[in-house]
């Protein structure tokens, strides 16, 4: 078990000596140059009742977000279909809910659930707060993982959200590890916090047991109306550093290198992977945010002979 100054020891490495311990475990535990894509697609848009600072679908932050109802079943089977013809093997379906509510909404996303798996793809959700019950909902529908973000320190997290609290996450992820489900929890960085907040968040990842089996990492799109709109852009090395550790941390788990590629030059995108990153959100759309052209992706996986996972028999 890892203490935060040894986690922050890590962190702080010559970045040469960080990035080659890095890879060094991603070798031993993947070997390969495939990195998965993951499709996203929000089902649920906008007019979220929670706080959270750094978030364009929050109600009460004008971001020009339009809030749209829950898309149909066929709908999210189409762009599933879609996504798996270009290449997805992993198609995650968002919605701005503070928490699932029973009834007719949840049985419809329990239904696309159903649709996404018939098409051979990974099932990932991300509905907000869950009950066990939901979860096991869920996991009978063959939903495979379930992303809730822990997304900075628990010493942070009162300056970035206060409609819930830390432990509400962790609840939820338990219920989601109860019910069989995988879990995929990460976090952002960008939002003003502190390298000491940032390995504080690792850590708490890496506590974990098991530990998550999907860790996403993100950068802060600096969303216009959000509170956090006018932070200083984070710098890319600082990414780099993150997911390092992250690897290094947590050799099994798939790391993701998540929101804010458009802001990352192509070779710091490399970077990330050389760090240990092996799975990126492709598709021109995030959730509500920009993200690279699928052709930009292609040309630079193509360029630096990095393969797309492809799908499990
Ligand atoms: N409402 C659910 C929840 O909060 O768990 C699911 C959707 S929420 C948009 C999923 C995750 O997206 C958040 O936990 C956060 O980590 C990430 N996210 C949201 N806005 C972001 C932004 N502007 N930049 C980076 N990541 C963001
Ligand atoms: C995660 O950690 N990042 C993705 C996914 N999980 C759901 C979402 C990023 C959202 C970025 C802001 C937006 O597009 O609205
Ligand atoms: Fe709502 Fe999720 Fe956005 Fe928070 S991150 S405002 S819970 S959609």
């Amino acid at each position: 078990m890892k203490t935060l100054a040894e986690v922050r020891a890590l962190h702080d490495l010559p970045l040469l000596d960080l990035i080659h311990r890095a890879q060094t475990v991603h070798r031993a535990h993947f070997g390969d140059n495939k990195v998965q894509l993951c499709s996203l697609l929000s089902v649920k848009t906008g007019g979220c009742p929670e706080d959270c600072a750094y978030c364009p679908q929050a109600a009460r932050y004008q971001t020009g977000v339009e809030a749209e109802p829950l898309m149909q079943t066929e709908e999210v089977v189409a762009a599933a279909r879609k996504a798996r013809e270009a290449g997805a093997t992993r198609f995650c379906m968002g919605a701005a809910w503070r928490e699932v509510k029973d009834g007719p909404q949840f049985d419809r996303v329990l239904e696309m659930v159903r649709g996404v798996k018939q098409l051979g793809l990974e099932a990932c959700c991300t509905l907000g707060m869950l009950t066990p019950g939901q979860a096991r909902r869920l996991k009978e529908a063959g939903c495979d993982a379930y992303n809730h973000n822990l997304d900075t320190s628990r010493d942070k997290y009162g300056d970035i959200v206060t409609t819930r609290e830390y432990d509400d996450r962790l609840r939820t992820l338990r219920s989601v590890r109860e019910a069989g489900i995988t879990v995929c929890c990460g976090g952002i960085i960008g939002m003003g916090e502190s390298v000491d907040d940032r390995c504080a968040l690792l850590l708490e990842l890496a506590r974990q047991d098991p530990q998550p089996e999907s860790v996403p990492i993100n950068m802060l799109v600096r969303v216009k109306g959000t509170p956090l709109a006018e932070l200083p852009p984070v710098n890319t090395i600082d990414m780099v550093r993150m997911i390092a550790t992250a690897r290094i941390l947590m050799p099994r788990s798939m790391v993701r290198l998540s929101a804010g590629r458009e802001q990352l030059s192509e070779e710091a995108q490399l970077l990330c992977l050389l760090a240990g990153a092996n799975s990126v959100f492709f598709g021109e759309k995030l959730l509500t945010t920009g993200n690279p052209a699928y052709e930009q992706d292609m040309a630079l996986f193509e360029a630096a002979g990095i393969a797309p996972l492809e799908p499990r028999p």
